[in-house]
This record gives C-alpha cells, sequence and structure tokens, in this order.
C-alpha cells in the first residue's frame, strides 16, 4: 500500500468506528467506550482531513460540528406533501375516527390494527438519503415547502450520514421530529440564562430556534435529537405492507424510533394505550401533547386516503395543555435551603397538564426583570415533566392597568434577618443561616425526601412542627427523637410515631450517594453525589479531598469543588455527620472507581423490578453502578437484563417479548460477585 492509500484506510476505518459509537451512543443509549476514547478517534480524523483536503467528504462524522454561516435557507419542494394530524381530545372522537375508517373500507366487521406511539413535541423534518448518504434535510414549512436545513441536520449524532448495511432503498425519505429532551432543555437554559442569552419558553421553541439557525455551528452545540416516525418518497424498494414492520426496517438502518412504539388492536386497545401513555407523561424524559394512532395496514391507508392536509388513516389523541393562561395574583417570597429568596407566583387557580396549580416559580428577580411580569398580569403557566410549574410570560396584550413589577424584601420575611445579593450571582439570600426557620426547615426536608433518606411518613407539615415547637435544629438531631415526644405532635397518634420511629430506622440502611445528596450540600444533585461516591468510596474520603482531587469527579467543576470543600471545613457539618454514622446510618462497601471502561459491568443496563429480599431496588442499583453498569426504569430492546424479585409485574413480561435475559435474585448475587 502507499503512503496515501494507507492514509485513505485509516481515515475510513475512522469513519466506520465513529459512526458506529455515535449510533450506540445517540441511538442504542448504550455506549461502548469512554468519552475520552470517542474525543481521540474524532480529533485524529478531524486532522487527517485538515492535513489531506482532497479526502474530506460531506457524509464524514466531522462535519456535524456545523459549517460557516448562511445567508438564507433555499427552499425545498416536497416531492410527497408531508402531511400534518388530526387531533382527538375524548375517547369518543377516538371511537368516530375507526368508524369513519371502517365506513370508508366498506367493512364494519374488518379488525383494525393500528401503530401507536407518543406524539413528540418539537418539528418535524424530511431527510432524504441518496445511495445511504443524507444530501437534504427539508423543515415542514407549509407541508408542500419547506426551509432546506442540511447544514443543520448534519449536526444531529442522532441523525445517520450514512446509512448501516447495504439493503437501503437506493432514494428515500425519512420523516420525523427534532425535539429537545427536558433534562437537555434546562441544562440549554441554564446555559443561555449564565451568558445573558435568550431563554427558551419550552422545548419545542428551543428546538425549533435551534434547528432554525443559519450558523450551523451554534446548531451543533445544541442538543437537538431525532425520532423517526415515517417515510416520505421511497424509489426502487418492496417495503412491508404493515407501518409497524417498517419502522423496524427503517430502525435497522440506523434511525431511532420511540422506544414506546406497539401494534395495536383496535381502538379500545388504542385508548388503554393512550390512558397509560398519559399516566406516565412526567417519567418520560421529553415532552410529548398526545399519543398518535397510524392505520397499521399501508393497503388499508391508500384506501382511507386523505382530506386537506391530513390523512383520514391516522390521528393524534391530544394530552391537556401544559401550558394555559391565567391570573397573577401576587407575589411572595420563599426562602430555599441554603437562604436563596425565590419569588413564587401566587396564581388564580387553573388546570395545567390535568393537575391544579394555584403557585409557580418565577425564578428570580432577573427573570422577573427580563420577562417584565407584573402582578395583575395575565402569565401564561406551564407544568411539564416533574420540573415544577412555572410562568413562563406575561400576556402583554392583556395588561389594561399600571401594575407594578414586584419587589424583594429587604428584610427575610421568614426570620428578619438582613437581605442581601452576592456580586454576579442572581439570588438574593437571607444571610441568617441556621437561625433562620425556613432554612433549617428545607434542610431538613431535603434530608428526609424520598431522593434523599426516604424517611417514609416525615412530611413538610410534620416538620414544621418540630423546628417550631423546637424539638429539633438540624438534620443531626433527627434520629434521637423518641416516640413519646413525636407522640405529642399534633395529629399524631402514637402508632403514626411508632411507625415514624420505624421509618427513621429503616432509612439508616441507604447508599452513600444518597446519604450524600441528602446533606444538602450546595449544588450536589442525585448525579453528582453518585459520582463523588462511586468516585471516592468513602466519606471520609470526601471529607478530606483538596479541590484538586474533586475537580477529577466526572460533573464536578471549581464551582461544585469549592461547595463540597466549604461545606466539609466547617466543624458542625463534620460533626453532624460523624453522629448520624454514629447513630447506625449505613451504607454497601462500594469498589473504587477507577475508568468505567474498565470496569466488569460497563456498557450494561439493567432494569429492577419486583422486591428483593434484604435489598432496596436503589441499594441495588447503586451495586450495579458501582461496578459500572447503568440502570435504567424501562425495558426496552436495549436492555441487558431484568432482575426481577418478587411480584415482578410487568416489566418481565415486557423483557420475555423482547427477548431480554430475566435475572433472579441468585443469579443478581453471582453477576456481582
Ligand atoms: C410526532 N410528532 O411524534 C407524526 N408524530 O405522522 C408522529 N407526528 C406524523 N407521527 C404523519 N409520531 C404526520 C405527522
Amino acid at each position: 500500500m502507499t503512503a496515501a492509500e494507507q492514509i485513505r484506510t485509516e481515515v475510513n476505518q475512522l469513519r466506520d468506528d465513529i459512526n458506529t459509537h455515535n449510533h450506540r451512543y445517540y441511538v442504542l443509549d448504550d455506549p461502548q467506550i469512554t468519552d475520552q476514547a470517542y474525543d481521540r478517534l474524532l480529533r485524529r480524523l478531524q486532522q487527517l482531513e485538515a492535513d489531506h483536503s482532497e479526502l474530506q467528504s460531506v457524509d464524514s462524522p466531522t462535519q456535524r460540528v456545523g459549517a460557516a454561516p448562511a445567508t438564507h435557507f433555499d427552499t425545498v419542494e416536497h416531492e410527497m406533501p408531508m402531511l400534518s394530524l388530526d387531533n382527538a381530545f375524548e375517547d369518543d372522537e377516538m371511537l368516530a375516527f375507526e368508524k369513519r375508517l371502517k365506513d370508508r373500507l366498506d367493512n364494519q366487521d374488518v379488525g383494525l390494527s393500528y401503530t401507536a406511539e407518543p406524539k413528540l413535541d418539537g418539528l418535524a423534518v424530511s431527510l432524504l438519503y441518496e445511495q445511504g448518504i443524507l444530501t437534504r434535510a427539508a423543515t415542514r414549512g407549509d407541508g408542500n415547502r419547506g426551509e432546506n436545513i442540511t447544514a443543520n441536520a448534519r449536526t444531529l449524532s442522532s441523525i445517520p450520514l450514512r446509512l448501516q448495511g447495504a439493503n437501503f432503498p437506493p432514494r428515500f425519505e425519512v420523516r420525523g421530529e427534532v425535539y429537545i429532551m427536558h433534562a437537555d432543555f434546562e441544562a440549554l437554559n441554564e446555559q443561555q440564562r449564565k451568558s445573558d442569552a435568550k431563554v427558551f419558553a419550552n422545548p419545542r421553541n428551543a428546538a425549533a430556534g435551534s434547528l432554525r439557525l443559519l450558523d450551523s455551528r451554534i446548531t451543533a452545540s445544541r442538543p437537538l435529537t431525532f425520532c423517526c416516525y415515517g417515510l416520505g418518497i421511497v424509489e426502487d424498494y418492496k417495503l412491508p405492507i404493515s407501518h409497524f414492520e417498517r419502522m423496524q426496517l427503517i430502525q435497522s438502518f440506523g434511525f431511532p424510533i420511540s422506544p414506546y412504539i406497539e401494534c395495536l388492536s383496535g381502538i379500545e386497545a388504542c385508548i388503554g394505550y393512550y390512558q397509560s401513555i398519559l399516566a406516565n407523561r412526567d417519567n418520560l424524559a421529553f415532552e410529548i401533547d398526545g399519543v398518535v394512532f397510524k392505520l397499521d395496514d399501508v393497503e388499508q391507508q391508500t384506501m382511507a386516503g386523505f382530506v386537506s392536509r391530513a390523512p383520514r388513516w391516522a390521528i393524534a389523541y391530544k394530552f391537556p395543555a401544559q401550558e394555559v393562561m391565567t391570573k397573577l395574583l401576587d407575589v411572595d417570597f420563599q426562602v430555599g435551603r441554603t437562604g436563596a429568596l425565590t419569588p413564587v407566583a401566587r396564581l388564580e387557580p387553573v388546570s395545567v397538564g390535568g393537575v391544579m396549580v394555584s403557585n409557580a416559580t418565577l425564578h428570580n428577580m432577573d427573570e422577573i426583570q427580563r420577562k417584565d411580569i407584573r402582578i395583575g398580569d395575565v402569565v401564561i403557566v406551564r407544568r411539564a415533566g416533574d420540573v415544577i410549574p412555572e410562568v413562563v410570560s406575561a400576556v402583554v396584550d392583556q395588561r389594561k392597568e399600571n401594575l407594578v413589577l414586584p419587589q424583594m424584601p429587604e428584610h427575610c420575611p421568614i426570620c428578619g434577618s438582613e437581605v442581601s445579593r452576592l456580586e454576579g450571582q442572581a439570588a438574593y439570600r437571607c444571610s441568617g443561616g441556621l437561625i433562620c426557620a425556613a432554612q433549617c426547615k428545607e434542610a431538613i426536608k431535603h434530608f428526609a425526601s424520598r431522593k434523599a433518606m426516604d424517611i417514609d411518613g416525615l412530611g413538610d407539615k410534620l416538620v414544621e412542627q418540630m423546628v417550631d415547637q423546637g424539638m429539633i435544629d438540624s438534620i443531626g438531631d433527627l434520629y434521637h427523637l423518641e416516640i413519646l415526644q413525636l407522640a405529642g405532635l399534633e395529629r399524631m397518634a402514637e402508632k403514626s410515631a411508632s411507625n415514624l420511629k420505624s421509618a427513621l430506622d429503616k432509612s439508616k440502611s441507604t447508599t452513600l450517594a444518597r446519604f450524600i445528596y441528602a446533606l444538602g450540600i450546595r449544588e450536589v444533585g442525585e448525579t453528582t453525589a453518585e459520582s463523588l461516591a462511586n468516585h471516592f468510596a468513602a466519606i471520609e474520603a470526601i471529607q478530606e479531598a483538596d479541590i484538586e482531587s474533586l475537580q477529577t469527579v466526572d460533573d464536578v467543576g471549581p464551582v461544585v469543588a469549592e461547595n463540597v470543600r466549604l461545606f466539609f471545613q466547617q466543624e458542625k457539618n463534620i460533626d453532624i455527620v460523624t453522629r448520624l454514622i454514629e447513630q447506625g446510618i449505613h451504607w454497601p462497601d462500594i469498589e473504587k472507581a477507577e475508568s468505567i471502561q474498565d470496569q466488569p459491568l460497563s456498557g450494561k443496563t439493567y432494569v429492577i423490578t419486583g422486591t428483593l429480599e434484604g435489598l432496596s431496588r436503589d441499594q441495588a442499583a447503586a451495586m450495579l453502578k458501582a461496578k459500572g453498569a447503568k440502570v435504567s426504569s424501562s425495558v426496552s430492546a436495549k436492555t441487558t437484563a431484568v432482575i426481577a424479585g418478587e411480584k415482578p409485574g410487568s416489566k418481565v413480561t415486557k423483557a420475555e417479548s423482547l427477548g431480554v435475559t430475566v435475572l433472579d435474585q441468585q443469579a443478581f448475587q453471582l453477576l456481582l460477585e
């Protein structure tokens, strides 16, 4: 081989490897190498392409970083119109939908099957592949003409630039939704706030805004995800008749499809599917605004035809809106665990996404200023995912009188201490520290909360009484409480006092990650607590760690490192931790993490279900994670195995239907050994 041939071979190999790793990471959610190893491959390829310009290519994974800004988007004429969907809001409309279909098919007795999937709330796009290479991406536009956003689409890691295998149509179009996950949306807005840039009202706006930027280098920095839901034109290829099977085929080319996709018989089953997705709406990682049902048989689809801009063979059964308008009655200030004063909107009660809401966060004073929200305004309130309701904006058009902006009080509404604002920070804080009952109560509530020590029965009201009556003034006092003391509290019979005492005892058996999280160190959330636990494996090691070693932990930056160090610099905190451990708080040993890649279970994903003997599901999860595994809450084809305790429920059924291994407790113990 000549030197030039050798380089070409290496470039091709790197592209194949990077594409495979991209697919594993973004589509299968099952990475095989570390981020660092991936970066090394990508940098090597970038270097080779920079040194040998003749080897550059539009389908190279290096193209995902974005190109120089365009002046405008070209118009794309859709070869097959991009239709929208008819909506249903009630069961009756679903029944009518099926009846209409049967009328059209001239057969009331035919059993109809439907492909069902959650309706993503993002932006519809069309992707054209020629000889397996992405050659054009377009927005839906008016359905007939959209904008050419190819440069932007290339930056999405979940959009294949080159298809897998060889058995795909020579020229075809896939259609799907570009959207943003809840967690990515929160992080994006946080970053936007920090850099004084535009904060997006919701994930949909953020996705649409990011995909329609003239500078694709900015698009590349936005956390956009793609999910495929259908086909457009397809040339010279025999497709399956079933839409569901077509989706499996598309998946085999390397496209992500909905993990919740199902094929159902009859409209009643569809209504059941709608109800179960609605009940789980807040647990999904992304925003959905309903469920889409499509007649599964494509020949039947053709017979059903379409009206104006929507097919007769599909319907979106919509969920209650997550953004609604109501009146802002007043603004109060809530004092949090760290003393930060958060403006809270008192609202005229309104149903948002099916839940009554009368309070919502306004985040901070800068946000109120920026959004120009005034007391008495009609405002848009939003409640989505497990995020607390927030005021998104004021409807300024409807403002009639001269209304005033809310003002930050000079003194803490709880303890009267001075309120101050640190240079460069958005938050105003009460300077009272633990003499402020609000801060003390919040710290205890956080400690007892479900994701922290999970003390069943120690609710907010109880904590408030305990602090108000001077029974406790820190988490260090909790485990000293006696049944008799507890029974003296309002609405607390001896039986519930004894239940609470048992719950306190039970909570002592925990995980190191939960314990660290429960301490309420500023900006140490669950994920950071888990990283700290896995890295240091012992509370003493974290207490003694210096800034440098703290910063070597995944997702610990200088701010978090400083917060951790400051927390453990205080004698009072060390004392509380020591007392808690003396009182019996304990956790299973963790093997110290070296590198995720080198661990025995790295790259594997488990789902735990049912009751395990002598072990909570969290403890079992911590043991798996300590060996490098991922633990997920839902079963998919990518799940390595489901670990089933007693009374396992539907996850085992789902695993069996997908051919995923099911392990009992004994097999689980063997796995850990
Ligand atoms: C969404 N938004 O998730 C369709 N969609 O099909 C799904 N949208 C659609 N299908 C035809 N899953 C037109 C739009």
